[in-house]
């Protein structure tokens, strides 16, 4: 996949091209990323790429021609790249909009600074507008790396050998389950018996388990819109059980039901 991104601060992006999976994606040729500085594509002396808001009021638009020019530059070199504009404004990003991209050829990421881009830009030039939260940042080139990032971890191959992105949280509307490593016991804190147990069918079950109940106390709003599978809805079954076992127990030891002590 192809990556650019238009920015006034090209060199923000030159420790993240250069760490982690997105270097290792660049190295084996899954991705290539480039930061195209706007400035370069300023037709004046000062390379001026942003002005007064027409009508008055506080901050600075970024200028339409240089952005323009600097994104025709870009879509020289990738035609079939999709261009993005990071925006608080923008489509809500998630995984799943992360698993689209995934898909793409190539991603031309527009970062606004200051009150954003001039409007007409916008319209005759963005695909798409993608907003990575609800929180006003000062630029867009944290939110393009926050996206190339979770695409880029997604690109057939690039996780290598056993397909470590279908674990993850969200993958299958659930988080992840709780990991462990070395040592066995942690200032007191033993890991679960049943990882050690070398049981695989066992261990399957206690993550799922594991996951669900995570799920379920830490973001109950993603299992509203979740279809259950034969499996999950025997474990919930089980706790419904072991819930109301406990209830029963305690009830029978109540003599008076609105104390809820005897
Ligand atoms: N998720 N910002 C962009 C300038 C801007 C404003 C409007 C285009 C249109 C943000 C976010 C975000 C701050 C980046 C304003 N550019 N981007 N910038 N949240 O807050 O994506």
């Amino acid at each position: 996949m192809d990556v650019a991104v238009l920015t006034i601060f090209p060199e923000m992006f030159d420790r993240f091209w250069t760490h982690g999976i997105v270097r290792r994606a660049i190295e084996q040729g899954y991705l290539k990323g480039d930061a195209i500085d706007i400035r370069a594509f300023a037709e004046d002396r000062h390379k001026v790429t942003d002005d007064r808001p027409y009508g008055g009021g506080c901050g600075m638009v970024m200028k339409p021609e240089p952005l323009a020019k600097a994104l025709r530059a870009a879509r020289e070199r990738m035609p079939e790249a999709v261009t993005l504009m990071m925006s608080p404004q923008g489509r809500p990003f998630s995984q799943q909009a992360a698993a689209e991209l995934a898909r793409q050829r190539g991603l031309i990421f527009i970062c606004g600074r200051y009150e954003g881009v001039d409007e007409r830009f916008a319209q005759q030039f963005v695909d798409d507008e993608i907003s990575i939260g609800d929180y006003v940042l000062t630029g867009g080139e944290l939110p393009a790396m926050v996206v190339v990032d979770a695409v880029v971890r997604l690109i057939p191959g690039v996780l290598g050998g056993r397909d470590s992105a279908a674990d993850d949280s969200f993958a299958d509307g659930l988080l992840e389950y709780a990991h462990y490593t070395r040592p066995p016991v942690f200032e007191g804190r033993p890991v679960p018996d049943v990882l050690l147990s070398g049981n695989h069918a066992a261990i399957a079950q206690w993550r799922l388990e594991a996951a669900l109940v995570r799920t379920f106390l830490k973001r109950p709003d993603l299992l509203e819109n979740r279809e259950f599978t034969a499996q999950e809805i025997a474990i919930l079954k089980k706790w419904s059980k072991e819930l109301e076992d406990l209830i029963k127990v305690q009830s029978a030891r109540c003599t008076d039901p609105l104390s809820g002590r005897q």
